[in-house]
């Protein structure tokens, strides 16, 4: 179900809408999509990048988003999320602050948890998480008490040319709102569909988002979305990522579609026992997205191209967590989860 709200009843003048400051932690091509249409919209924004290499280019050069009218270079001011406990001084500001988690799973490490709780300290704070695959969610809220913890879905496409320019390679749309925990903790044990009422906050990130030209949308199907989304990246990611090819050329080899849909069959009966209720074919609409993004690399292919962790622990693990739940199995599941670490030398043996 969709949650929209009438903007013409909101009772608020721009001054209001723009007063707060946004927070865009993560400097990749999601976050520095984001960070770049904020700002070009007017808004106040921080970026919290990894190092300060990063942060200071971007300091430095600004921010470039290349899309349709070329490139255009933003005011935004920087700065970057520290490695240090020192050089977190000075990170709350004592108010609270509305934030988009855009990093992947695998850099939401403790360090940054700590980070996120010193930012986000001021009861009121939202945080809307970006992140492809389950499990993150849960560790933020036990960790960030004072902030609201939402997760997001987003279709836009972007692509990182460097560390201070971004390319808006497809239009898409954002979905928020607030998810049940995945797997056995709740009590149907079913992750089912939390209910959301939208306070001013959710209204006024929905509005900050639309001006700057993201399509976004209310959600309190939360998870139906996320479940929705897992299955498409448990199908497509590894397997992309251990045949080397793009996301449409995938399909193409008789070999390869049998995998994807044996693998696709695996998941998304688990999927369905865990709660998921899948909104129209689950496997036309992986091959759509498999036309869709046919010249893609997929981010798993990328993170292993680049050498970087990838995101396997979370998106097939993850589905390995909810079969062990379901005291059921997901041997395709496992099989890839395994595979995908022996990919990187030092994935192998790593387990959140
Ligand atoms: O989300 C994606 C990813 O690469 O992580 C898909 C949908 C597979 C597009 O590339």
């Amino acid at each position: 179900m969709r949650l929209c709200h009438n903007g013409d009843k909101m009772n608020r003048t721009a001054e209001v809408l723009f007063h707060m400051e946004m927070d865009v932690i993560g400097g990749g091509s999601i976050g520095l999509l984001f960070a770049a249409k904020l700002a070009l919209s007017g808004q106040k924004v921080n970026v919290w990048t990894r190092t300060e290499r990063q942060a200071g280019e971007i300091n430095s050069s600004g921010l470039t988003l290349i899309g349709e009218s070329g490139p255009t270079a933003s005011n935004i001011r920087v700065a970057s999320y520290p490695v240090r406990i020192s050089g977190r001084d000075g990170v709350s500001s004592g108010e609270p602050r509305m934030a988009l988690l855009t990093v992947k799973q695998a850099a939401i490490t403790e360090e940054l948890i700590l980070f996120l709780g010193e930012l986000l300290s001021h009861p009121g704070s939202v945080i809307i998480c970006l992140q492809n695959g389950i499990g993150h969610l849960e560790k933020l809220e036990a960790s960030l008490p004072h902030a609201e913890v939402l997760a997001a879905v987003t279709t836009e496409g972007a692509r990182r040319i460097n560390g201070c320019s971004v390319q808006h390679t497809g239009r898409g749309e954002l979905w928020f709102g607030k998810a049940a925990p995945h797997g056995a903790e709740n009590e149907t044990g079913k992750g089912e569909n939390v209910g959301m009422r939208p306070d001013n906050r959710h209204i006024l990130f929905l509005d900050i988002l639309n001006a700057a030209g993201f399509r976004s949308f209310l959600s309190n199907d939360m998870n139906n979305r996320i479940f929705q989304k897992l299955l498409i990246n448990a199908v497509i990611n590894p397997l992309t990522a251990i045949y080397d090819v793009r996301n449409g050329e995938l399909p193409e080899h008789p070999l390869r579609l049998r995998l994807m849909e044996a693998l696709y069959e695996e998941t998304a009966a688990l999927l369905m026992a865990s709660g998921w209720k899948p909104q129209g074919d689950g496997w036309q609409n992986i091959m759509g997205v498999c036309r869709a993004t046919a010249a893609n690399v997929s981010s798993m292919l990328s993170d292993v191209r680049a050498g970087r962790p990838t995101e396997i622990e979370w998106i097939n693990g993850g589905i390995v967590r909810l079969a062990e739940r379901l005291g059921s199995k997901a041997p395709l599941n496992e099989a890839l989860l395994a595979i995908v670490k022996k990919l990187l030398p030092d994935e192998s043996g790593k387990r959140c």
